[in-house]
């Protein structure tokens, strides 16, 4: 439906999350590739619902997330499923994606769904750090995960997130350099021009969340600086 393949930039935007009809028009106004909805905590159905509706008005591809399985619902063009590949628990790879398989693989329409396999650098004392129950890997680590997901499960996306930090840039080329066919998505911090450009240089596609709320104007100005 759309090609992927292309996409530089995206938009998070949050259900949880306070946004103004006046910056959301903008959100989706500004040539982004795709707007994805999701969020840590408190995603409710409702949240998500109201986000969708908002965002069909324009014709911005829209992908959900998958946070939990009560705020999935149809009508997105497509579905992120985070696989965490550093979580000490196997609940955040398999069991939860497990889960909802089992209560709903008779209708799940594959061709909309991807796997993120996630690599979370955030601080330890961060909110989806902990909630995932992650240990920070090393750059080796870090290196070896993203080539797991390339040559082992044959991943469509390798997702370096530091969500709330921007990161290394170093890494985030390192990792570059061994992914051909899994795309890097990096997502963390960015809030200025020169920094979407500078992650750009290495990533297939970055995000841009938090940014969104604290500053939109600067956030906006994130798409020029990628897609020019
Ligand atoms: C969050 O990777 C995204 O999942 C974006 O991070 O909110 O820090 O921009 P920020």
């Amino acid at each position: 439906m759309y090609n992927m393949d292309e996409w530089k930039h995206v938009f998070k935007l949050d259900p949880a999350k306070d946004i103004s009809d006046e910056v959301l028009d903008q959100i989706c106004e500004s040539g982004t590739d795709a707007i994805i909805v999701g969020g840590t905590d408190e995603v409710t159905l409702d949240g998500v619902l109201q986000l969708l509706s908002y965002i069909r008005r324009y014709s911005v591809p829209v992908i959900l997330e998958i946070s939990n399985l009560e705020s999935v619902t149809p009508g997105f063009d497509y579905y992120f499923v985070p696989m965490v590949l550093n979580s000490q628990n196997k609940k955040w790879l398999v069991d939860k994606q497990h889960e909802a398989v089992v209560e709903y693989g008779d209708v799940i329409n594959w061709e909309e769904m991807y796997a993120e396999g996630y690599c979370i650098m955030n601080p330890p004392e961060s909110k989806v750090f902990q909630h995932t129950d992650c240990s920070l890997p090393t750059e080796d680590e870090a290196i070896a995960y993203a080539r797991m997901a390339e040559h082992l499960f044959r991943l469509p996306f390798y997702y370096v997130e530091y969500s709330g930090k921007y990161g290394d840039p170093n890494l985030v080329e390192a990792i570059s350099n061994q992914l051909s066919n899994t795309k890097l998505i990096y997502g963390g911090g960015i809030s200025t021009k020169s920094q979407a450009e500078e992650m750009s240089q290495f990533a297939d596609m970055i995000v841009v969340g938090n940014a969104i709320y604290e500053n939109p104007k600067e956030a906006l100005k994130t798409v020029k600086a990628v897609k020019k």
